[in-house]
């Protein structure tokens, strides 16, 4: 049985094509810098804006037409599976993510909840080994049920502790049955509204201990998916203790758990920082912790997180610049953590959004790709730091001066001779990597 028959496998056609369910760029056997476009862009589907998702907002209800609409409770989890992985296939999408409650229904227990996440994982077991689709990281949703009002991990509910370990627990287990590439935490509601009821030592220690616990619990019991937290600043929660990178990056080494943790970075979440997307991965990139992308990308005149299908190429571009700098992101990938418009809410824009964001980061490689054979911006950088060098900057570099041997250098009155960084320029020559074919 088919949910989506009026559509067929999407193939590559050349950025001249006029059919709209076909790639203008992404043709994945394509060799860029060295390597196959499908080995570079790990595409992955995020389950919950594609299967469970259905356009509500805070002024109205779902307003998708999807072709599981008709099933309810657990056949629903289950039409959504089947139509997963005919998505997938169709769009050839070799990976998927998931929160443990997007592909099963809660039960009035946790052992029937545990018992619905059974059947459905033992159902996308089949699929997996049917179509080879692999699961690129699952993670485990604590923060939609009410239970999670106080957060998870640094909820002020010892109880609520206890059952976000167990939850935890059930889904590295789901983890290490589907063999995940990687395992993430992203801290729905760990962060706080305000400092007045707030012990925030006592919820780091305790987000920290159940990141210690997890490390073991994966260790004994074999999973070894690359763990992953994934940064954002704020929504839920007022301010979220994993603001941005380098924030992340700081609360693992005050903790001690560098060594365990890479990070997976969302291109929206950045901008709710005020950051760029590059400037997340070049901050995680220099840490050696770039993980994995949540691709997608927010609005700037909407102060939330819009999640919206990633379409433009200069985000794209520098992206993978950072990810072909880093000499790609490892077991990591690029999920489409992103939705189509509560308006787009015909099946096939399922399909349309997608190509949409293949193709921009199939552009954005193919443009970073030859922006780093032609040394552009490692040129311009070279340039603009060559005073460091020779002379005293050598010396500075190489750890050679004191305060007083640089203020004898300077005492010396020579000219600075400062040199324009150019930054219009190289804007206009990237413009026309960009619109060249
Ligand atoms: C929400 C997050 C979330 C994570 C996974 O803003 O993007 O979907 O990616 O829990
Ligand atoms: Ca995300
Ligand atoms: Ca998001």
């Amino acid at each position: 049985m088919s949910y989506f028959p009026s559509i067929g496998t999407i193939a590559y056609e050349g950025s001249r094509t006029s059919n709209p369910f076909a790639f203008q760029h992404y043709n994945p056997e394509q060799i860029v810098a060295g390597k196959r476009m499908d080995e570079h862009l790990r595409f992955s589907l995020a389950y919950w804006h594609a299967l469970t998702g259905g356009g509500s907002d805070p002024f109205g209800s779902a307003t998708a037409v999807r072709p599981w609409d008709r099933f309810s409770g657990m056949d629903l989890a289950k039409a959504r599976v089947e139509s997963a992985f005919e998505l997938m296939t169709k769009l050839g999408i070799r990976y998927y993510c998931f929160h443990d409650r997007d592909i099963a229904p809660e039960g009035s227990t946790l052992q029937e909840t545990n018992r619905n996440l059974d059947v459905i994982v033992e159902l996308l077991e089949q699929h997996m080994k049917s179509t080879g689709i692999k699961l690129l990281w699952n993670t485990a949703c604590l923060f939609t049920h009410p239970r999670f009002m106080h957060g998870a991990g640094t909820t002020s509910n010892a109880d609520v502790y206890a059952y976000s370990a167990a939850q935890l627990k059930k889904s590295l287990e789901v983890g290490k049955r589907l063999g995940a590439d990687n395992y993430v935490f992203w801290g729905g509601r760990e962060g706080y509204e305000t400092l007045l009821n707030t012990d925030m030592k006592l919820e780091l220690d305790n987000l920290a201990f159940l990141y210690r616990m997890a490390i073991d619990y994966a260790q004994e019991i074999g999973f070894d998916a690359q763990f992953l937290i994934e940064p954002k600043p704020k929504e839920p929660t007022k301010h979220q203790y994993d603001f941005d990178a380098a924030t992340t990056i700081a609360f693992l080494q005050t903790y001690g758990l560098q060594e365990h943790f890479k990070l997976n970075l969302e291109a929206n979440h950045a901008t709710l920082a005020g950051h760029t997307f590059e400037h997340e991965l070049r901050v995680a990139r220099h840490q050696g912790m770039l993980g994995s992308l949540d691709a997608n990308q927010g609005d700037l005149l909407i102060g939330w997180d819009t999640d919206e299908f990633p379409t433009d190429l200069y985000t794209t571009t520098l992206t993978m610049y950072e990810v072909l700098k880093n000499d790609g992101l490892g077991r990591g990938g690029i999920n489409f953590d992103a939705k189509v418009r509560r308006a787009s809410f015909e099946p096939e824009d399922l399909f349309l959004a997608h190509i949409a964001g293949m193709d921009a980061y199939a552009k954005g490689l193919k443009v970073a790709a030859r922006l780093i054979e032609d040394r552009v911006l490692d040129d311009a950088v070279d340039r603009r730091y060559a005073t460091f060098r020779e002379g005293i900057g050598a010396d500075i570099t190489g750890r050679r001066t004191t305060l007083a041997s640089l203020e004898q250098y300077a005492l010396e009155n020579r000219p600075i001779v400062n040199v324009s960084g150019r930054q219009e320029r190289l804007k206009s020559v990237l413009n026309q990597y960009l619109l060249e074919e």
